[in-house]
């Protein structure tokens, strides 16, 4: 497109005070764990941040990316308030402007370490990142509207629009929460307008929770005077709260929504795998975070695989109550070996990280005490070249294209390691939202779906 035309959108969005319609920079470095809709994981490298760049914050979304035009765009507050709103976004921009650091966490983030393995994006531990939000009180919006006694769950509502015969994505949260001084509307990320594939132009910010009830492109907001019934409430985002068997299968009603983040550690270097020098001093640095029950207070390291801890330093200057906190330990490696190191965080409240997860039928809330083994040598010698693993795969049966390839690509197929019975509910699943499985074929789809991306064996 000629840089003429752009040149003057610029000129006449600037002149307005308010991005009409808007265009992401590129990310960069991304895991793509599903190119359309798009879930793009975090590298690694973005632990090294403390505020992650838009261009490495992980996206996550349900369905295809909406268009919002800014200027059309309102606002709507119904349901239980005396005085129903409708809001455009100068007018929401006329509220007191707040600002605070928070994580936002994917309930998903770690799903790809569980096993027995689950269905859902395969997130090893980037689905999550640490943003600085502006916005006004949710709060504010509701005394507004003069929301009634009678509430107990706010519900929101954004403006993507489901595929096929799916549900449409719709979240609440208790009221409290919703009053909460700490919940907002953001319509700026990192001192920006807030990127499209972030929620252009509003979206909920609910520091400590899971952010599956962080609503992007938000449209509406709904008062109700009891729990929100919806697929996305009562259908997904839930767990047993308890030890359960690993891989039985859990009747909905039986669990509990995800709301609060646990607390977790990254390390992110030095890197599982990574050489290092004897007796040459070695950071040991990562992030830090929790949910309802933070801050952290304490990240301790081990260098022998946990049977002695140190202390890692916080880093000064970022004493937030949901942000992440950067931390390091300097150590130089006293000899030739291979070493195991652990990192453990502490909370407020003084949760830590297991070494074990309890699993659960999502595979939600990973926060397993991260480890990275390095080698400790004289020398830095070539890297051995990654050995790529992937599942024996055969060649799709007649009707999987037709039936699968409509609204996502096999990337979100063949990363999965299902069992039989795992993907037999899949195939339903699909069904359910649209997918058209013959009869005579659904057999043999199952075959191949099992067959070419089975569970892993055990012991990881
Ligand atoms: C009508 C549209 C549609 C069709 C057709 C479709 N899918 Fe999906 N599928 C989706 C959407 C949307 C998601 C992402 C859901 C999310 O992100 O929560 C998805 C996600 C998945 C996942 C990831 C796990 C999960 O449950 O989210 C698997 C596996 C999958 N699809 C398999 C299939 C197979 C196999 C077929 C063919 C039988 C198929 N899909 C056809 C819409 C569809
Ligand atoms: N409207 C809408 N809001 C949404 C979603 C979505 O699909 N649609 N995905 C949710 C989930 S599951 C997550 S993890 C976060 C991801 O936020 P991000 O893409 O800005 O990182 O958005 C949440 N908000
Ligand atoms: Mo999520």
């Amino acid at each position: 497109m000629s840089s003429r035309r752009g040149f003057f959108f610029q000129l006449a969005t600037a002149a307005l005070g308010t991005r009409l319609r808007a265009e992401d920079r590129p990310k960069r470095d991304m895991i793509v764990r599903s190119a359309r809709p798009e879930d793009l994981e975090m590298p690694l490298s973005g632990f090294a941040d403390y505020i992650t760049p838009i261009e490495h914050f992980f996206v996550r979304s349900h369905v295809y990316v909406p268009t919002v035009n800014a200027a059309e765009w309102r606002l709507k507050v119904e349901g239980e308030v005396g005085k129903p709103l409708t809001l455009t976004l100068e007018e929401l921009k006329a509220l007191p402007a707040v600002e605070l650091v928070s994580v936002v966490e994917c309930a998903g983030n770690g799903r790809g370490y569980y096993t027995p393995t689950v269905a859902g994006v395969q997130w090893n531990r980037g689905a999550v990142g640490n943003g600085r939000w502006r916005g006004v009180r949710l709060a504010d919006v509701l005394r507004r509207a003069g929301i009634k006694d009678s509430a107990r769950e706010i519900l929101f509502d954004g403006a993507d629009v489901p595929l096929g015969s799916m549900p449409d994505f719709q979240r609440s949260i208790p009221a409290k929460k919703a009053l909460d001084s700490n919940t907002l509307l953001a319509y700026e990320m990192n001192g920006e307008t807030l990127p499209v594939k972030h929620g252009f132009p509003l979206r909920v910010v609910a520091p400590g929770w899971a952010s599956d009830s962080w609503v992007k492109w938000l449209t509406t907001i709904r008062v109700l005077d009891k729990e929100h019934d919806g697929f996305w409430m009562k259908g997904a985002y839930r767990h047993p709260g308890k030890p359960v068997p690993p891989g039985a299968a859990i009747p909905l009603d039986q669990m509990q929504p995800v709301t609060s983040l646990r607390v977790k550690s990254v390390i992110a270097a030095p890197l599982d795998g990574a050489q290092a020098i004897v007796g040459k001093p070695l950071a040991i640095r990562g992030v830090a975070w929790s949910g309802d029950a933070g801050p952290v207070t304490a990240v301790e390291v081990s260098v022998d695989g946990g049977r002695t801890w140190k202390a890692a330093a916080l880093h000064a200057d970022q004493r937030t109550q949901f942000g992440w906190r950067q931390w390091q330990l300097d150590w130089t490696p006293p000899q030739e070996a291979y070493y195991t190191i652990l990192a453990r965080a502490r909370d407020a409240a003084g949760n830590t990280q297991p070494f074990d997860q309890e699993w659960n039928p999502s595979g939600y809330s990973w926060n397993v005490i991260p480890r990275a083994g390095i080698d400790v040598v004289k020398e830095i010698s070539a890297p051995a070249a990654a050995a790529q693993s992937d599942a024996g795969t055969r060649t799709p049966p007649g009707g999987f294209r037709e039936a699968c390839s409509g609204c996502h690509e096999d990337d979100l197929i063949r990363q999965q390691r299902l069992t039989r019975a795992q993907w037999d509910r899949e195939i339903t699943k699909m069904t359910g939202w649209g997918a058209k499985v013959k009869d005579e074929d659904r057999q043999s789809l199952l075959d191949f779906l099992s067959g070419s991306y089975g569970p892993r064996p055990q012991g990881r």
